[in-house]
């Protein structure tokens, strides 16, 4: 028998909420469950389109608006092969970001609507269950003070979670809001019992396209 696919699992959120440390989390308990398991996070600042992605965050460099949002999904195309690959061996995929930022962020730009934001990214293998992790612009500032990076600024983070919040109003995909405010385990439980059901409906079910 052919062995069952891995699922696509997406965390989403606003800077601060806590999703790098919660994708890592959720790996580690996965496979310490014996389900393989990897992490990957968009953008990949490792290929070349990454790189200029990466300089483009850091200010290193300008970059046109529409030019940089269709960097964002060609570094996410670059890697669907791979991800197909592992999807079909069995291996879940943790994403840390995914094409709902590249729309959010870029969206949350002047001049740039929400539907030709979405347009680039379409085709992409589509996510069994995307985790939104939710925490209110005061209480992310608790958090600490943001980086130096294009974006971390905490008027853009409300133009960008307000367009997060149009984007979960689409039914087609498995949206499901965690509240990040509680403390690190209690999110990770959270996580864990929402991964577990995606993983069992993935198992028989094609992997979708967005
Ligand atoms: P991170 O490495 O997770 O801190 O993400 C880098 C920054 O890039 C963060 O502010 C979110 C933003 N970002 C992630 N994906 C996209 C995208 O596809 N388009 C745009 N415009 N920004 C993105």
């Amino acid at each position: 028998m052919a062995c069952k696919r891995g699922a696509l699992i997406v965390l989403e959120g606003v800077d601060k909420a806590g999703k790098t440390t919660q994708c890592k989390k959720l790996v580690q308990a996965l496979q310490q469950s014996g389900r393989p398991a990897e992490m990957m996070r968009f953008p990949d600042r490792t290929t070349t389109i990454g790189q200029l992605i990466s300089a483009y965050l850091e200010k290193k460099s300008e970059l046109e608006d529409h030019t940089v949002h269709l960097l964002f999904s060609a570094n996410r195309w670059e890697m669907v092969p791979s991800m197909k690959k592992k999807l079909e061996q069995g291996i879940t995929l943790v994403v840390d970001r995914y094409a709902f930022s590249g729309a959010a962020f870029t969206s949350a730009k002047p001049g740039f609507c929400l539907d030709w934001c979405k347009k680039p990214d379409v085709g992409l293998p589509k996510p069994d269950l995307v985790m939104f992790l939710q925490l209110s612009p005061s209480e992310a500032a608790l958090r600490g003070q943001f980086g130096e990076e294009r974006y971390e600024t905490s008027v853009f983070q409300r133009a960008v979670q307000h367009k997060f919040e149009l984007l979960m109003k689409d039914p087609s995909v498995n949206w499901q809001v965690i509240d990040a405010s509680q403390n690190i385990e209690g999110v990770h439980d959270n996580i864990m019992d929402h991964s577990l059901n995606a993983i069992n409906t993935a198992q028989n079910q094609l992997l979708g396209e967005l």
